[in-house]
């Protein structure tokens, strides 16, 4: 049998918004910032493998807690038990008008195995709240207090829990439907555990699904991060002359555009959101002229050209060009590869280099600036939609959080330097998985530790 949790406190402090993050599913329910959005009960299940584990029941605020408060000291509520007062109060006629939102929740107290009670901490305990946890508590059910907009300026947390401590309530949980953090879902979970001892195996399979699923879609998008940049890192538009026009310009930045969307709407879909929870600004592309040293003896190994002097590289090249001028056939794939002592792949690009060089048409490619850009850029956008609750109304917008140091820039320059020679990898599958290669090892490292920890 799955728990059932109540989920109940006064109007707007998150109710709709905690099952919307439990859930996984902004479209649960209405959220506003008008108090009294839910009018009515709604049930949801949450099932792990197709076993319903917990079913949360999302109920109106309340509205008028003092005032149903005061009735239980009233003839002849005032000699029952607080369990008489709760069944019978609810069949009271001539006050269902009044306290309609109320009795939505009371009717559902008896039913619930725990209650959850959603606090807005940027609110101070006054009355009116506590009347509220005195009306639950007659219920005999355990309460669970969640400390909701727990980010939230002010904060009465010292207060609440004094308060709460006075109600034998220690147990509560902080949170926050909108900045989330697994850590705080999973002391939910642990605190339902040990308010309810025959679920707790169901339970643990909860928390090690979701702990899972947080690890599966944070490996997912660092990949889709990781094969973007490579991508855009190889990506070379052939310009019609030697100097780039503006139409060149405009298509290559129009590409570049293009492939970040692309893992913006991946990385939406990884994480079960909408495009309209990112706005990002347009991104800064710079892409400068590419000019490939041919005769530089790493950029030749890369491509597994081995020379043994500069000289030697320079009069190998020499004889291709002279070969290429002469009108030598450039159809067969292995001409250049095989005359510089070339593999098929890697003789393909120096090939294609040489050509365009040879054609004097100017190549673009991103330079290192508009990577880095865009790996930090990435990097953010990961780090915000993992910890994104669901319950989340404002789009997305880059801060630029975090700026890399000189080192940064340095190393990561270099990095992106030899990626753009890998132009083989211009064409992967990103369906497929990233290659084994040193290269992409560290641009991977690179992306993990800008990435989230937790
Ligand atoms: N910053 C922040 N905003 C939150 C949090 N929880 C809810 N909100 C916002 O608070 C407003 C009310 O949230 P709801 O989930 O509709 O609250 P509710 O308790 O269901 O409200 P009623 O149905 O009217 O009783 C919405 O604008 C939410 O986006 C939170 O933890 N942090
Ligand atoms: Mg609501």
């Amino acid at each position: 049998m799955a728990i059932s949790l109540l989920i109940v406190g006064h109007a707007n402090t998150g109710k709709t918004s905690l099952i919307r993050t439990l859930m996984r599913d902004r479209r649960f329910g209405e959220v506003d910032n008008r108090s009294g959005t839910t009018r009515h009960v709604e049930e949801i299940p949450l099932s792990v493998k197709g076993e319903t584990l917990l079913r949360l029941i999302d109920t109106p605020g309340f509205e008028d807690s003092m005032g149903l408060w005061q009735t239980r000291r009233m003839a002849p509520y005032d000699q029952q038990t607080n369990q008489q007062w709760l069944e019978q109060i609810i069949t009271d006629g001539a006050l269902t008008e009044h306290f309609d939102q109320e009795f939505k929740i009371l009717n559902q107290l008896p039913q619930c195995d725990i209650t959850l009670y959603l606090i807005d901490l940027r609110q101070a305990p006054l009355e009116k709240y506590l009347n509220e946890l005195d009306i639950l508590a007659c219920a005999n059910k355990p309460i669970v207090p969640i400390l909701n907009f727990c980010n939230g300026e002010p904060s009465h947390l010292d207060t609440w829990k004094q308060c709460l401590a006075e109600r034998q309530l220690h147990a509560h949980v902080r949170y926050d439907t909108v900045a989330f953090y697994f850590a705080d879902e999973r002391k939910l979970y642990q605190t339902l555990q040990s308010l309810s001892p025959d679920h707790y195996d169901a339970l643990q399979s909860l928390i090690s699904q979701r702990q899972q699923d947080a690890q599966q879609r944070l490996q997912r998008a660092q990949n889709q991060l990781a094969s973007t940049l490579i991508s855009c890192a190889t990506y070379q538009h052939l310009c019609a002359s030697a100097k780039p026009s503006p139409q060149d310009q405009l298509e290559f930045e129009s590409k570049i555009r293009i492939q970040e969307e692309h893992f913006i709407q991946q990385c939406l879909a990884i994480y079960d959101f909408q495009p309209s929870d990112v706005a990002l600004q347009n991104l800064d592309i710079d892409g400068h002229q590419w000019e490939q040293d041919l005769f530089d003896a790493q950029t030749l190994k890369s491509w597994g050209i081995q020379t043994t002097t500069v000289a030697a590289t320079g009069a190998a090249i020499g004889a291709g060009i002279d070969i290429l001028s002469a009108g030598l056939t450039l159809g067969t794939a292995t001409t250049l590869g095989a005359l510089l002592g070339a593999g098929w792949q890697t003789g393909q690009s120096f090939k294609a280099s040489l050509v365009n060089k040879l054609r004097n048409r100017a190549v673009l490619a991103a330079n290192s600036g508009t990577l880095i850009a865009l790996l930090y850029r990435g990097t953010e956008l990961i780090n915000h939609l993992h910890h994104r609750g669901h319950a989340a109304q404002v789009a997305f917008q880059t801060k630029n959080e975090v700026i890399p140091s000189k080192e940064d820039i340095g190393r990561l320059d270099k990095l992106f330097k030899k990626l753009a020679q890998r132009t083989e990898w211009q064409a992967l599958d990103e369906t497929d998985p990233l290659p084994r290669h040193e290269l992409i090892e560290s641009l991977t490292k690179e992306i993990s530790h800008l990435s989230t920890k937790n």
